[in-house]
């Protein structure tokens, strides 16, 4: 079940569609930012301001979703609050169900506003992946690309804190999607970080309706680049500077069940299923 709560009745969220409007009148794109969250009160407000300072500073209209995932703690009350402050729509599960579930409901939410020339963001809600590289991202699709990746694996790019395990963990995620699905462009299959023209977005959720995020857990971030590479989309990636010492609570993801989840993936795919 999904709500959207009524965040959309004060004033920031009016003045905010009315800056909206008057950017789509002038011909502006819109950048509209999902973030998944489950569980994130830690990390949500001080990722809400610096996204939202760092977008004012670059000048782009935008707008941010947040889809809290049934969580137990605060994090909806702090998402609320902050719609007061910056243009913000809270979308709510009544309860947990997973991280691709959110996406999906983000992707839906955020493409069925969006008009021609806008750009999709997706980012994690625990404040490790630095909203600066959104206007950088941005440009890159403005230059011609379709998807851009906040990218561990480009000149430029450095990962602090990351746990050895994970570091192998994507280090063998890379290898192996590289082989199997190379993409021009591409080396960071299983970011979560990334810009989409929406247009494109929109085609690819056209085209696959609700299986477009089929995969159950952590998996679906390689999937979503699957199903996209079969359109005759430019692909590219930004240098990330991640800052996994920031993460305040511990990981949400499952190392073992999402490498056997990504394996499967790649099987499923490879024999065309
Ligand atoms: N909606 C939803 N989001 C989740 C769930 N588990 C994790 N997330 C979100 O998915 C993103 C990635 O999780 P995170 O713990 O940051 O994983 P890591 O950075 O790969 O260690 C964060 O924004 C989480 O809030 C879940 O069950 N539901
Ligand atoms: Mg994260």
């Amino acid at each position: 079940m999904t709500s959207i709560t009524p965040t959309a009745t004060n004033d920031a969220q009016r003045q905010g569609d009315a800056d909206r409007a008057a950017a789509a009148a002038a011909g502006r794109a819109c950048v509209r930012v999902v973030l998944p969250a489950y569980n994130e009160e830690e990390a949500l407000r001080p990722l809400l301001d610096g996204l939202h300072a760092v977008l004012i500073e670059a000048r782009l209209e935008h707008e941010i979703v947040v889809v809290d995932d049934g969580s137990a703690d605060s994090t909806a009350l702090i998402a609320s609050q902050a719609s007061f402050d910056m243009p913000l729509r809270l979308v709510s599960h009544e309860r947990n169900q997973g991280l691709a579930a959110a996406l999906r409901t983000g992707f839906v939410e955020a493409v069925g506003r969006c008009a021609p020339g806008d750009i999709v963001v997706t980012l994690d809600a625990d404040n490790t992946q630095p909203p600066g590289l959104i206007p950088r991202m941005v440009g890159m699709i403005r230059e011609g690309h379709d998807v851009v990746i906040a990218s561990r694996y480009q000149h430029g790019s450095r990962t602090i804190g990351v746990p050895f395990s994970r570091v192998l963990m994507s280090l063998g995620a890379r290898a192996l999607f590289q082989l199997v699905f190379p993409i021009r462009g591409v080396r960071d299959y299983t970011c979560g970080f990334r810009a989409y023209r929406a247009e494109a977005l929109a085609e690819a959720l056209r085209l696959y309706g609700d299986s477009f995020v089929s995969e159950q857990g952590f998996s679906c971030m390689a999937d979503v680049l699957l199903k996209m590479r079969r359109l005759p989309l430019v692909m590219g990636e930004a240098p990330m500077i991640l800052r996994y010492d920031q993460k305040g609570g511990a990981s949400k993801m499952r190392v073992a069940r999402t490498v056997m989840q990504t394996l499967s993936l790649m099987l499923r795919r490879r024999m065309g299923r």
